[in-house]
């Protein structure tokens, strides 16, 4: 499904007086409005292949129909997003959840769309039909090298179907670790991982970037090799200039500080990345601000001040991107709600006055400095981030227009109700 630009402009023309409304309010409370409005519509958020269904858990999946069939479908299910909001123009595909089967015509598709390819991501944390050897105990950490061959040759193969599609970057998460104590020799693991990343990162194309992202637990209950910022850190130190580590918002234990973690990867250089999502307890990739909106906007708070400090230009030099599941949720709708927040987070932290924060921490001020952040916070930004939609030609309210053009509707006597996509 494809939406018209009269579908659009009908919609926004319902909306503008009360839009304009607001943006002139918010004008007067932010100085630096007309920046921040700049900066969000050069800001694009890629969308993640393996998203686009409905996901689920161990104990049920509830499809609500209308699931994308194939790459194309999903292609399409993307270009509908950034049609609605011109910030999700990029796709992350998952191999081989999304081989493209036709390089040119997929690369024409979605240019029509107005898409291009971000990360592609390997899988060896599946064993798929056919498959010779098991990654039950691990891949590139496995203690047999014929296994290990096989997912290198793996990653190797993805950089291929990455080349072809135009990205520029490979995301490499392992599910490698251990259930019980005593099952795994965490420093041959640790060896036999770094030596296979090796052979990975000398497969990449000059351009390319490896971004390395850890995760604290799942699939694995007491161990994972790559289980924490530290670790893919000394990875990725080891590896060379192309290598950095992806955050996944979701990846950590209880109460770890991550805006902590983000200002010091960005300090050192080797921050790569984000997949962004929320969580209450584990890897629940739920939407994006859903449950900690406060960590979003600190973390953003830290990115702007670490890569303005590294004069790195803030819509291109980090890969940002969504991985989420939609349990409850339509899942076109989620990934728009997602999008918002991140956009709002990142409004917000554009609008912290730089300045005065750092007088407040020189002068140890802490109730200036916490006043100064939660002011930025506090402040309703939403019309901000509506104007750059506006001007970038998107809706002004991106899921009320998916709901009153009834998409979901259309996808499914398009698509059946009982299709499933590809993905988690
Ligand atoms: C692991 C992860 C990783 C993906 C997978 C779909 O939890 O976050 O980024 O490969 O989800
Ligand atoms: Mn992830």
């Amino acid at each position: 499904m494809q939406l018209t630009k009269q579908q659009i402009d009908a919609h926004n023309e319902a909306l503008l007086r009360q839009h304009e409304a607001k943006l002139q309010f918010t004008r007067q409370e932010v100085a630096n409005a007309e920046e921040i409005i700049q900066q969000l519509g050069a800001f694009q958020i890629a969308i993640p292949s393996w998203a686009l269904g409905t996901g689920g858990t161990r104990f049920g999946r509830f499809s609500g129909g209308g699931e994308p069939r194939s790459l194309d479908e999903k292609i399409e299910d993307v270009g509908l997003l950034h049609a609605l909001n011109q910030s999700s123009g990029a796709i992350s595909l998952h191999i081989p959840w999304d081989i493209p089967h036709d390089y040119r015509a997929t690369r024409i598709l979605a240019a029509q769309h107005g898409l291009a390819f971000d990360a592609v991501n390997s899988n060896t944390f599946q064993d798929q039909n056919g498959q010779e050897l098991s990654y039950k105990f691990g891949s590139l950490q496995h203690v047999a090298k014929a296994v290990r061959r096989q997912a290198i040759d793996h990653n190797i193969e993805v950089i291929k179907h990455g080349i072809e599609l135009g990205s520029q970057s490979l995301t490499v998460w392992l599910s490698d670790g251990s259930c019980f104590p005593g099952q795994l020799n965490f420093r041959r693991a640790y060896q036999n991982t770094l030596d296979s990343l090796h052979e990975i990162y000398a497969a990449l194309p000059d351009s390319w970037k490896l971004f390395l992202e850890y995760k604290a637990f799942e699939p694995n209950f007491y161990s994972t090799t790559v289980g924490d910022w530290g670790m893919s850190y000394s990875y990725v130190q080891k590896l060379g200039p192309k290598a950095y580590t992806l955050v996944d918002l979701g990846h950590h234990l209880p109460n770890a500080n991550i805006e902590q973690i983000v200002a010091l990867l960005l300090m050192e250089g080797k921050l790569g990345g984000f997949h962004f999502n929320d969580s209450k307890y584990g890897d629940d990739d739920l939407t994006a601000g859903a449950i900690k909106p406060y960590q979003l906007f600190l973390i953003f708070n830290e990115l702007v001040d670490g890569l303005d400090a590294r004069a790195m230009n803030h819509a291109t030099d980090l890969g940002w991107m969504i991985d989420a599941s939609h349990n409850v949720k339509d899942p076109l709708e989620d990934l728009l709600q997602s999008v918002e927040a991140i956009m709002l987070a990142y409004a917000q932290a554009l609008s912290v006055p730089r300045r005065a924060l750092e007088e407040a921490q020189q002068n140890n001020d802490v109730v200036t400095a916490q006043e100064i952040l939660q002011n930025a916070f506090r402040t309703d930004l939403r019309a901000l981030v509506a104007e750059a939609r506006l001007r970038a030609g998107a809706a002004l309210n991106p899921v009320g227009l998916f709901r009153s053009l009834n998409v979901r509707e259309h996808l499914i006597n398009e698509r059946g109700l009982k299709t499933v996509a590809t993905g988690l």
